[in-house]
This record gives C-alpha cells, sequence and structure tokens, in this order.
C-alpha cells in the first residue's frame, strides 16, 4: 500500500496541550500534513484507544492514516490505520501478522547495520533518524546529520521518512538526502498556529 510520507506528524501530550489533541491534529491536516502518528509514552493503553478513535473520527474524509506508536494492542483495538515500532519493541513479523496485510507498518532505523537485518517484506515504510538531538525524545540515539541520513537512504529498500529535530528549513536537505519526506514533533505541536506551521513546509 502506499503511504505517502511527505509530512508525517507525531503527535506528543505536552506539546499538544495548547490546542488539544485532536485540534492539533486536525489543523496539520488542514496544513497539509499526510499522516499522523498517535505518540503517548504514559497514557493507558485505555486512554490511547480513546484518543485515538476521537482522532480517526476528525480524519475522517481526509484521507490521511492515522498510525500508533509502540502499542500493537491499541492499534488494533481503535481502528487505526496502523503502528509504528522501535527496534526494541519487538517482533516486525508478529505485528505484521496480528495487524493483517492492509496495515500500515513503520520501523525506527538509526543505524545501517540495522537495515541489513530488516524485514523488509513486513515493512511499508521506515523512519531514519535521530538527524538532529532533540528534546522531544528524551533516549534518542545519537543524532546522524544529513550525511547519516543519506547513507541510510542509499541503504534503504523501503519508502522512508527523516525524523529528529526537523524543521522547515530543512526540507531542502531532506530532499537532497533522498527521503520522501519529513516527520516532525514540535516544529507543529505546540507552535502558535500547527496549520500555518505544516503549511510553511510546503512553501520553502
Ligand atoms: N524519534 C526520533 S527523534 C523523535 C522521535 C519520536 C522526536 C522528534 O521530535 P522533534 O520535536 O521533531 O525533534
Ligand atoms: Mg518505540
Amino acid at each position: 500500500m502506499h503511504v505517502d510520507l511527505s509530512l508525517y506528524l507525531v503527535t506528543d501530550p505536552a506539546l499538544c496541550k495548547s490546542y488539544g489533541l485532536v485540534e492539533t491534529v486536525a489543523a496539520a491536516v488542514r496544513g497539509g500534513a499526510t499522516l499522523i502518528q498517535l505518540r503517548d509514552k504514559h497514557a493507558s493503553d485505555a486512554e490511547m484507544v480513546s484518543q485515538a478513535r476521537q482522532i480517526k473520527q476528525a480524519l475522517a474524509g481526509s484521507g490521511v492514516p492515522l498510525i500508533i506508536n509502540d502499542r500493537l494492542e491499541v492499534a488494533l483495538a481503535s481502528g487505526a490505520d496502523g503502528l509504528h515500532i522501535g527496534q526494541d519493541d519487538g517482533d516486525v513479523a508478529a505485528a505484521r501478522n496480528a495487524l493483517g496485510e492492509k496495515a500500515i507498518l513503520g520501523l525506527s532505523v538509526q543505524r545501517l547495520e540495522q537495515l541489513a537485518q530488516l524485514d523488509a517484506a513486513a515493512l511499508n515504510y521506515l523512519g531514519l533518524g535521530p538527524v538532529f538531538a532533540t528534546a522531544t525524545k528524551g533516549d534518542h540515539a545519537t543524532p546522524i546529520g544529513f550525511d547519516g541520513l543519506a547513507a541510510l537512504v542509499a541503504a534503504s529498500p523501503l519508502p522512508n521518512v527523516a525524523i529528529g529535530g526537523l524543521k522547515r528549513e530543512h526540507v531542502e536537505k531532506v530532499r537532497a538526502a533522498g527521503a520522501d519526506g519529513l516527520a516532525v514533533v514540535s516544529a507543529i505541536c505546540g507552535t502558535p498556529d500547527p496549520q500555518a506551521a505544516a503549511q510553511g513546509f510546503f512553501n520553502t
């Protein structure tokens, strides 16, 4: 299934508080966000299922899919369109089996060695990074920069999206590195105008 990775909004519960999660997502989609990930390291599964259902409702008719970070059970229970997992979040093949063929399944990759062991047939896309250090993910791996990004993209067998400290002024460099899009949290969540912030990525 084709996934549009051009502008991938990953939510953060604290940063989305100013407008609320659902309104932040809706505004980002009005501004052109092409994919949404619900990411919340502290909410219960039940809370996340409820948030996911509200976001799905807000996305209805937009064609923009909703991906759940880490929690397979939430993805299954909420009617979300897919799941995004990290290197330590369990088995890709098992996730694909549970989700079925139509779901979107993404994996984070930080290093070239991880690409060698990839179960590419079970995945739809890769998240590559972090490009820069970021306060939004406390435990992130060593930043790879644009050279590191270009090396990962060149070796990637799948569509891919860059992540980590990316702002609208980085669009050109991400494109030059060959990635299919940018995934961002703080460049949209918690900004004064999330719609305009999203739009900005298309008017660089
Ligand atoms: N994974 C790698 S960096 C990151 C995630 C979830 C956070 C990116 O947040 P920001 O605010 O776009 O730097
Ligand atoms: Mg994870």
